[in-house]
């Protein structure tokens, strides 16, 4: 890229204000988002999911973020202010919180466009040209600024990204999309039970990520236009995008992958099984999402602890990983883990085993436990003895939830039911 290029696509960057959406319920997360919003769900050993839509903003230059937050938002706001609170006004820099408070009316946020609707007077105070949406959970890497150049090259009203999936996999989950030959958006709806197929491409579709960019004047006008319609469902994917597309230029945009793999990587970690697979998907040698790239990286909040640590025991039992990635204040002792992802903080004592499993941060392995294909959420203590994912029978009777694929979900208010059983 060239520099006057490069300062062409620095200036659409720092004229976008974004805003990130974070108020979702992620049901099919079951016990996992009892108690979080699904954009504070841990990932990938010490990240959690809105780290990657903030990283992408910082790294694409988008320095005005607002983060719209209302189910569960405990642990999600704690997380924001601790790793994203260091920004700086006074440099043209903020990430704000912007929590469902009933600004306009005696609504929480109904939907996505009316979480958008509901800030409109604090994105106006901004003077952005730009106004970009970002779902807060979603495991990619994308750098928004040559997309917010084709948003102005196309002279779009608005921009959808979008990602090729299978039909099977955006079936009933996705919104789903066809475009003609310039990308522009001829037809939208949202999560068909079956996805209109790309034309040449047998089982495969074009699906929204749910990230939206829109020249600010549009999209207020468009939402003001929406609250006054009493039947609409306030959503993007519902309502406004399926409105616009007849009467105004709607454009897809496709997710491309920083070093122009043919494959870009992107995960909505939805369900138990998406969510235990991309976190699985880092303990391989390759994995397909490089977070080790320092040309893009990840910020979170980075927890001041010690190395990872593996010891004898004082049976002289070894304590050691294999085929894993451990993280930062873990000792393992006299313990075995194999394919595995461990969070911060946790603690295995002699003679367990963890294989196949996801452990989120402040667990700890009490001795002698055999976990096997499972999730572990944070600060569960697992009593001496116990085993998991070795007989789903058994599992279900300790009142654990099997996925559909046979993943094995442990909370801490599930460990305390069943220590009140024994
Ligand atoms: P869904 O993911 O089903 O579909 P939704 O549940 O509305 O859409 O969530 C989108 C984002 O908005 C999430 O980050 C969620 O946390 C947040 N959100 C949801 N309700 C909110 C509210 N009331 N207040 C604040 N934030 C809220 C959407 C699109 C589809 C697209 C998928 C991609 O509608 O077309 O395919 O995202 O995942
Ligand atoms: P995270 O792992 O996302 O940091 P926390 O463990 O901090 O999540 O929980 C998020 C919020 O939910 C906190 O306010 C916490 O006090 C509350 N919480 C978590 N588990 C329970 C529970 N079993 N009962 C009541 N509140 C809970």
């Amino acid at each position: 890229m060239t520099g006057t290029q490069d300062r062409y696509i620095s200036n659409l960057t720092k004229d976008t204000y974004a805003l990130i959406l974070a108020g979702g319920k992620g049901t099919r997360l079951h016990e996992l988002t009892n108690w979080r919003a699904k954009p504070a769900v841990h990932f990938g050993g010490k990240f959690r999911l809105i780290d990657f839509p903030l990283s992408n903003c910082v790294n694409s230059g988008i320095r005005r973020i607002g983060i719209a937050t209302q189910y569960k938002s405990h642990s999600l706001i704690r997380h924001v202010n601790r790793s994203w609170g260091h920004f700086k006004k006074e440099l043209g820099e903020s990430v704000e919180i912007l929590p469902a408070s009933q600004r306009c009316g005696e609504e929480w946020y109904s939907g996505t466009a009316d979480a958008v609707f509901q800030n409109i007077d604090i994105i106006r105070h901004e003077l952005p040209k730009f106004v970009m949406i970002l779902s807060g959970d979603h495991v990619y890497r994308m750098d928004y600024g040559p997309l917010i150049a084709k948003h102005v090259e196309t002279g779009a009203d608005m921009t959808v990204c979008c990602v090729e999936l299978d039909c099977e996999e955006a079936a009933s989950t996705f919104g789903v999309m066809s475009v003609d030959g310039n990308n522009r958006v001829n037809a939208f709806k949202e999560k068909p039970a079956q996805p209109e197929e790309i034309p040449g491409k047998p089982g495969r579709c074009l699906a929204s990520m749910g990230n939206y960019i829109f020249n600010t004047q549009f999209l207020f006008e468009q939402l003001e236009k929406d609250a006054q319609n009493s039947f609409s469902g306030r959503d993007f994917g519902h309502d406004i995008i399926p409105a616009l597309i007849k009467s105004h230029k709607v454009f897809a945009y496709p997710l491309q992958d920083l070093h122009d793999k043919e494959e870009p990587y992107w995960r909505d970690v939805g369900t138990l099984d998406s969510f235990w697979e991309a976190n699985m998907d880092l303990v391989s040698p390759s994995p397909m999402l490089d977070l080790y790239d320092a040309n893009w990286p990840i910020w979170t909040y980075q927890e001041q602890l010690p190395p990872a640590k593996f010891v004898f025991d004082d049976d002289d039992r070894r304590g050691m990983a294999v085929d894993s990635t451990i993280s930062a204040g873990c000792i393992i002792s006299g313990a075995k883990i194999k394919h595995s992802l461990l969070f911060s903080n946790v603690h295995v004592q002699s003679y367990s085993s963890v294989e196949n499993s996801v452990v989120l941060p402040n667990v700890k392995i009490g001795r002698s436990c055999v976990i096997k294909g499972a999730i572990i959420d944070r600060g569960c203590e697992i009593p001496e003895g116990l085993s998991i994912g070795i007989d789903h029978q058994v599992d279900k009777e300790n009142g654990f939830r099997i996925s559909s694929k046979g993943i094995v979900l442990v909370t801490r208010p599930m460990l305390v039911k069943l220590q009140h059983k024994m």
